[in-house]
């Protein structure tokens, strides 16, 4: 009998709260995908005429993904608020104003993939609000440094649909078996192996890139020989680096002064993942994990790797 999502319940301290949050997620994905695959027959493919908080153009599928998103935190019953990528202001759910979490999420990271039927993702992390549960849920409730992260994961909408999560007890991948209509354990405990893989990074931005970055990379390269893989959507680019090793980069760079990514629902959950399978997760002199947020649009600079890749660039 195949492990289901129900696994969870079992894992550490905080599984039996979170499995039923998680499942909701493992909702959300198998619709987003569904509505993936009949975009181009729906004229879904395409700029929705928006632009979201980052001052990006929104896809029609962007919005819709976040709407998705939404509702099936909604019916969970145990989330208060939602702080959204697509949205500029924390979300609060009313009905469920007094319940414990909040969600953090990019509904679908890696959007300019569609135009190319190239893989996109969704990543979330959930943290215990300290707000007082009779009062209205606050932004202040989302600025958690990853230390306090409960729970965080991400969807890979590939050739397969996965969910891979962390209630804080090692990484574990659940596939989307469609003969059973469920997701199923295909993964488990995942470490990410500490030699060979990949470096994954936006190269064309090397001579704009901070902190001599361009020539930390280039050292590196030589002393390690590793080859070099950029899908330019960050769920594959990590989910590789996860299963093959090496490191995913996105530095500051003269455009991007602090950095591309976001902290609170990009940069933050993929490092708690990274660090509960083994490997480093790192700002610029920093640890992800120990950065105190101080908005919920924050974005700082990554590195998410193999101990020895991410100190051969940062040490
Ligand atoms: P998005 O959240 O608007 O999709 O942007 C984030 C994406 C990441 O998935 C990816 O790692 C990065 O942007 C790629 O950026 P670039 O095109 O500059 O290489
Ligand atoms: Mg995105």
């Amino acid at each position: 009998m195949p492990s289901t999502m129900n696994n969870i319940a079992k894992q550490g301290d905080h599984g039996a709260a979170m499995m039923p949050v998680i499942q909701g997620v493992g909702r959300a994905a198998i619709e987003i995908a569904a509505v993936l695959r009949g975009a181009v027959f729906r004229g879904a493919l395409g700029g929705a005429g928006s632009e979201n908080i980052q001052g990006e153009q929104q896809q029609m599928l962007d919005v819709l993904s976040d709407e998705i998103f939404l509702e099936e935190m909604r019916s969970t019953g145990f989330i208060c608020a939602v702080g959204s990528e697509e949205q500029e202001e924390l979300l609060v759910i009313e009905e469920y104003s007094h319940a414990d979490y909040l969600v953090l999420v990019d509904p679908l990271d890696g959007s300019s993939n569609l135009d190319v039927d190239g893989p996109v993702g969704t990543i979330f992390s959930i943290v215990k609000r300290k707000t007082a549960n009779s009062e209205r849920p606050h932004v202040s409730d989302t600025l958690q440094s990853g230390r306090e992260v409960i729970a965080a994961g991400y969807v890979l909408y590939g050739p397969s649909l996965m969910l891979v999560c962390s209630v804080g007890d090692g990484v574990h991948g659940y596939t989307f078996n469609p003969a059973v209509a469920r997701f199923e354990l295909s993964h488990p405990d995942m470490r990410i192996p500490e030699t060979g893989g990949y470096y994954s990074v936006n190269e064309s931005n090397k001579s704009d890139w901070a902190d001599g970055m361009g020539d930390k990379l280039i050292a590196m390269k030589a002393e390690t020989g590793l080859g070099m893989r950029y899908v330019g959507a960050m769920v594959a680019d990590m989910h590789r680096t996860l299963l093959k090793g090496g490191v995913f980069l996105y530095p500051a760079d003269s455009k991007n002064t602090t950095g591309k990514l976001r902290l609170l629902y990009e940069a933050i959950p993929m490092g708690f993942v990274m660090e509960q399978a083994g490997g480093k997760a790192m700002s610029s002199g920093i640890a992800i994990l120990d950065i105190e947020p101080e908005a919920l649009h924050q974005r700082v600079p990554v590195y998410l790797g193999s101990n020895t890749n991410v100190d051969a660039l940062l040490g």
